[in-house]
C-alpha cells in the first residue's frame, strides 16, 4: 500500500485570468500527482459552490480560504490514507464538507483534491490515467466523440446572442484524427464566412468565433453554410449540437431572446426549437429549457426524445438524486458530467453509472474557465462515456484536451473510438434532416 504523505494547495490562474486552485498529493514513495479546479460562468443553481474570498480585491474571486481548507483540515485527514482507495478519500472529503452544495470547504477545493488523488493513484499504479479509470470502475474504455464549439454565445460572449454553444459533432469520421481534421476545416470555414461579411471580431470565452449575428437563427444558418464550405454535407458526416443554456435567459415563467427582443412562453420556446430541429441538422440539445422548468423539459423530451439527444447540464448538475428524478420524470435522455458540479470523482461516477443503467447517453464536459489540466480527456476515455465537450478549436486550455486525446489514441489504438458506432448513429440517423 502506498499512502499519502502530503497534500498541498497552491493558487494558479485559469483561462479567464481568475484565481483557481491546484492540489498536489505526494505519496510516501515520492510519487506526486496534481490537478487544477475548473470554473463555470453559466452555473446551475444547485451545483457545488466554489469557495471565494469575496471583498474588493480580485473582484472577490480570490481563493485564500479554499487553499487554507486544503492545507489545513483536508491535509490532516488525508495524510496516511491508501491512495488506491478513491472512494475512501472522497468519503473523507464529503465528511469534511457534508453540505449539499459544498459550501464549507468549497467545490473548488474538493474537486482539486479528488482529481489529484485520481492522478496520483494512476501514477502510483504505473498506468495511464484513462486505463486506471477504466480498471477502477470496470468500464470498457474508448476515445470519445467530440462536441466542438464553432460559435460561442450566451454567458461566454457577454450575451451577444442568447444561445450559448453552437457546436458540431463529426460522427461520420472513422477515427479521432479524422474527426479533428474535419472539425478544423469547419471551424476555419466559419471564420472565413464571418470575415467575408466583416463580422469576424475575435473569439468568445471557449475559443468559438465571437457571435456577431443578427439573430440566433442567423448563427445556425452560418454554421450550416460553414459545414458545406468545408466540403461536407450537413446532416451526413457532420451534425450540429446546441447548448441552449436556457436558464440564462429565463424571464419570469417564460423566456426572453434579447437579441431579437422576443418574449416566449415555454410552449413558444419549444416550438421555436422544434422549428430549428426541422430546418437544421441538429442531433443534440443541452438545457433546452431552464433548470426550474421541469414541465417544459418533460414536454420537450416527450416531443423530441426519440430523435434527439437531450442533455441536462444546469438541469441535472451531475447530481445523482436529481438525475434519478429526471429519469423517472423522463425529463432528458442524457447527462452532462462535470466533476466540479458535484465536488468529487466518486459522486460523479455514481451519477454516470445511474445514467448508464437508465440507457442514457453521457457527455463528459469542461467548464468555461479551464486550464492546462486534461483530466477530462482521460475520464471520458476511461469510462467509455462516448462523448466529450471541451469548447472550441482554439486556445490552449481547450486544445490541451483534444491533443491529450490524440496521445491516448496512440495508446488505446485508433479503432477504439466511440464515433461511428451504432450507438452514435442511432440518434443522428433519426433526425428529420438526415
Ligand atoms: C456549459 C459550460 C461549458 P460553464 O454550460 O455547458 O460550455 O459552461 O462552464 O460556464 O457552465
Ligand atoms: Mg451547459
Amino acid at each position: 500500500m502506498s499512502s499519502i504523505l502530503t497534500v498541498h494547495a497552491r493558487r494558479l490562474w485559469d483561462s479567464r485570468g481568475q484565481p483557481t486552485i491546484e492540489a498536489e498529493i505526494t505519496l510516501d514513495n515520492g510519487i506526486t500527482g496534481r490537478a487544477i479546479a475548473p470554473a463555470g460562468a453559466s452555473r446551475g443553481k444547485r451545483e457545488a459552490v466554489d469557495l471565494r474570498d469575496g471583498g474588493i480585491a480580485l473582484n472577490g474571486k480570490n481563493v485564500t480560504q479554499a487553499i487554507a481548507g486544503i492545507n489545513g483540515p483536508i491535509a490532516d485527514r488525508l495524510t496516511g490514507m491508501d491512495i488506491s482507495d478513491q472512494r475512501a478519500i472522497d468519503n473523507v472529503l464529503i465528511g469534511l464538507d457534508p453540505s449539499p452544495m459544498k459550501t464549507v470547504l468549497g467545490g473548488n477545493a474538493l474537486v482539486a483534491c479528488s482529481l489529484a488523488a485520481l492522478h496520483t493513484a494512476a501514477l502510483n499504479a504505473g498506468t495511464p490515467l484513462w486505463r486506471h479509470i477504466a480498471d477502477l470502475y470496470d468500464c470498457v474504455p474508448s476515445l470519445p466523440l467530440a462536441e466542438i464549439q464553432i460559435f460561442g454565445g450566451g454567458a461566454h460572449a457577454a450575451g451577444r446572442v442568447d444561445i450559448q454553444d453552437f457546436m458540431i459533432m463529426v460522427p461520420g469520421a472513422s477515427d479521432f484524427d479524422e474527426m479533428m481534421e474535419i472539425t478544423s476545416e469547419v471551424y476555419f470555414a466559419a471564420g472565413d464566412i464571418m470575415a467575408s461579411k466583416g463580422k469576424r471580431h475575435g473569439i468568445a470565452d471557449e475559443g468559438g468565433w465571437w457571435p456577431e449575428f443578427s439573430s440566433n437563427e442567423d448563427a445556425l444558418e452560418t454554421l450550416t453554410k460553414a459545414i458545406e464550405k468545408a466540403g461536407e454535407t450537413p446532416g451526413k458526416n457532420v451534425v450540429i449540437s446546441l447548448d441552449i443554456a436556457a436558464s440564462e435567459f429565463r424571464d419570469g415563467n417564460g423566456y426572453y431572446f434579447s437579441l431579437e427582443d422576443r418574449k416566449m412562453t415555454t410552449e413558444q420556446m419549444i416550438s421555436t426549437l422544434g422549428g430549428w430541429i426541422d430546418s437544421y441538422p441538429i442531433v443534440s440539445i443541452e438545457d433546452p429549457l431552464a433548470e426550474d422548468d421541469t414541465d417544459g423539459m418533460i414536454a420537450f423530451t416527450a416531443q423530441f426524445g426519440d430523435r434527439l439527444q437531450i442533455i441536462g447540464d444546469d438541469y441535472l448538475v451531475t447530481n445523482r438524486d436529481i438525475v434519478a428524478q429526471a429519469i423517472s420524470d423522463k425529463a432528458c435522455n442524457a447527462v452532462l458530467l462535470k466533476v466540479n458540479q458535484i465536488g468529487t470523482v466518486s459522486e460523479a461516477i455514481d451519477t454516470f453509472m445511474l445514467a448508464r443503467e437508465a440507457g442514457w447517453q453521457s457527455v463528459v464536459s469542461a467548464r468555461s474557465g479551464e486550464s492546462e489540466d486534461s483530466t477530462i480527456s482521460h475520464l471520458a476515455t476511461g469510462l467509455g462515456a462516448g462523448q466529450l465537450k471541451v469548447g472550441s478549436f482554439q486556445r490552449s486550455e481547450r486544445m490541451v484536451k483534444w491533443n491529450e486525446c490524440l496521445r491516448i489514441q496512440d495508446q488505446i489504438g485508433r479503432q477504439n473510438y466511440a464515433g461511428g458506432t451504432p450507438l452514435s448513429q442511432t440518434w443522428w440517423h433519426k433526425t428529420s434532416f438526415a
